[in-house]
């Protein structure tokens, strides 16, 4: 199988700004990772198929280019702030929509990274939200009154069985392991944790975006950030493997 990999530089956050340049860090850091990893050879087994960067515009017009660069190949798609998984989701139309995230992003405003997840919600893909800790009170009200998102536990992750767009916002992990983001939160995910939700839904996987990252000068977080792109491929190409595509 091969992985088309395409950056999308967006960052429409007023603090903490950076994550537009994340695509451009991580992709540095690729060359330094080892490609064996987990048992797969990524190098025999998930070649990359680099399909450059989308910058900043519409909404609407992000929808149409991510739809005609991405033709082939795995979609792997690096923000960015958490709304550039709107367009994407929309581009890729999948069934169910997955966010391991720390916060639900549910809040009611206008499309931002606090509020991609109730936007994708509303629009009609059954949305689920993994490694969640810190909601506001309207945020909790939204998703226990609603139906078409749901927080979810790892065996809610293996019970799926229907074409999933995973979304990965860095700040899932615990903010010990990942604090190059927006808002590290504590009390997070291991490294581990993430995996093992990635690995539930490996079967049924059609696209993969990671947001958030936020470069620093630090740069064992672009490789822990690496590490777990390559981790999420390997698992990707294990469960294609052992379903005979
Ligand atoms: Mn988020």
């Amino acid at each position: 199988m091969h992985f088309s990999l395409l950056g999308i530089c967006l960052d429409r956050k007023r603090f903490r700004r950076g994550s537009h340049n994340a695509p451009y860090e991580l992709r540095n850091v690729f060359s330094q990772l080892e490609t064996f990893i987990n048992g797969v050879d990524l190098q025999t087994h998930g070649w990359f198929r680099d399909l450059g960067n989308i910058l900043p515009k519409k909404y609407e017009e992000m929808v149409q280019e991510i739809k005609i660069k991405l033709q082939d190949g795995f979609p792997i798609i690096l923000g960015g702030d958490h709304s550039i998984t709107y367009p994407a989701v929309k581009a890729i139309e999948p069934k169910v929509f997955v966010t391991f995230d720390a916060h639900p992003d549910c809040e009611n405003e206008n499309l931002c990274f606090l509020s991609v997840s109730r936007k994708i919600a509303e629009d009609g893909f059954k949305t689920y939200i993994y490694g969640a800790r810190c909601f506001s009170k309207a945020e909790w009200d939204f998703i226990n009154n609603d139906d078409r998102v749901k927080i979810a536990t790892l065996e809610d992750l293996k019970a799926i069985n229907e074409p999933t767009y995973l979304s990965i916002d860095f700040d899932v992990l615990d903010s010990s392991i990942m604090p190059a983001v927006a808002i590290p939160e504590p009390n997070g995910l291991t490294f581990n944790q993430v995996l093992e939700g990635i690995r539930a839904l490996a079967k049924n996987l059609m696209a993969v975006d990671f947001v958030e990252f936020l470069p620093t000068d630090n740069v064992s977080y672009t490789l822990i950030a690496g590490k777990l792109i390559y981790s999420t491929l390997a698992e990707i190409v294990k469960a294609k493997l052992s379903n005979g595509r």
